[in-house]
């Protein structure tokens, strides 16, 4: 059945990227238009513990289009890991998220959950761009969320820039846990601090009884080898209430706060 679903999944984004890249040089002219031209922004999503208290802020980049409007994530961030301008992107976000840290005081945040793809993660000049912010971003705040399928990439390669940026203070998430292709080699060998429960099982951890199971032993595994757990997409009260009852340590989802601009930042 999880298969099932990923697969769908698959399709639909394999569909949506051939929308947009119609045609390749437009489309780098595009990406490359959207860092200079301010087509593309931020949105914060606090984390919680279970006492709801905030503890970070995932942070999430979003595209408004001048024509085709919002680009979800997922298709431009492929985009742009498929082009030359990967490393201009992570210049860009990490730039951007200096000066709003500094306008909405958000520098007081205890941690800030980054996202990275592969090519972001492998890219020489993540390492010159995080030097580069070292006196406006205390990186032992920074968590960068991988995924499964981040790592599938190669896993030995991930391993040794995770251990280097361990070094800085960094530390890690697995990020939509239970959807890629774990092998529990990973979760023995990686630096990891945090297992992110993938919205997709804990959506239906109320109504659907293997969803429970599922959710119940990746918490009682990851806590079991040392990592924080964060359970993604909370929507309703019963799903916090059950993921409270199982031990989960942290939350995200709707139910509490949905990504929301700098401005809007309690
Ligand atoms: O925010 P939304 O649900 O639309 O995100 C869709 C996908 O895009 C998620 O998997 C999310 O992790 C990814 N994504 C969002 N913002 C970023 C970002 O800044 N960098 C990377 N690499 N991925 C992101
Ligand atoms: O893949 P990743 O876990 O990084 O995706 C994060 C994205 O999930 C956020 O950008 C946001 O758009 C989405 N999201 C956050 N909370 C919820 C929620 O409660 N329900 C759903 N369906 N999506 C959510
Ligand atoms: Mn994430």
């Amino acid at each position: 059945m999880i298969t099932v679903s990923y697969r769908i999944d698959y399709m639909k984004l394999i569909h949506s990227i051939k929308e947009v890249s119609v045609d390749q040089n437009d489309l780098a002219t595009q990406l490359s238009d959207a860092l200079k031209n301010n087509q593309m922004y931020l949105v914060y999503q606090p984390i919680f513990d279970c006492s709801e208290f905030i503890v970070g802020y995932e942070v999430l980049m979003r595209w408004t289009h001048p024509e085709k409007g919002e680009i979800s994530p997922y298709q431009f961030i492929m985009a742009f890991d498929d082009s030359e301008l990967i490393s201009k992107l992570t210049e860009w976000f990490f730039d951007r998220l200096v000066s709003e840290m500094k306008q909405v005081g958000l520098l007081k945040v205890k941690k800030i959950f980054i996202n990275l793809s592969f090519r972001q993660l492998e890219d020489p000049s993540l390492q010159t761009i995080i030097d580069n912010h070292q006196d406006s971003i205390d990186f032992n705040k920074v968590v960068f969320e991988i995924t499964e399928k981040t790592l599938m990439n190669d896993i030995s390669g991930a391993m040794k820039i995770m251990e280097d940026l361990t070094t800085k203070g960094i530390s890690f998430a697995l990020d939509d846990f239970g959807t890629g292709f774990t092998s529990m080699q990973y979760l023995k060998v990686l630096p990891l601090s945090y297992i992110k429960v993938d919205k997709g099982f804990v959506g239906e951890i109320d109504i659907n009884h293997s969803d429970m199971t599922l959710v119940k032993a990746s918490i009682e595994m990851s806590k079991a080898m040392g990592f924080s757990v964060i359970a993604e997409g909370v929507e309703n009260k019963s799903q916090f209430v059950l993921l409270k009852s199982m031990g989960v340590d942290y939350v995200q989802g709707y139910l509490f706060d949905r990504p929301t601009m700098k401005d809007e930042l309690s």
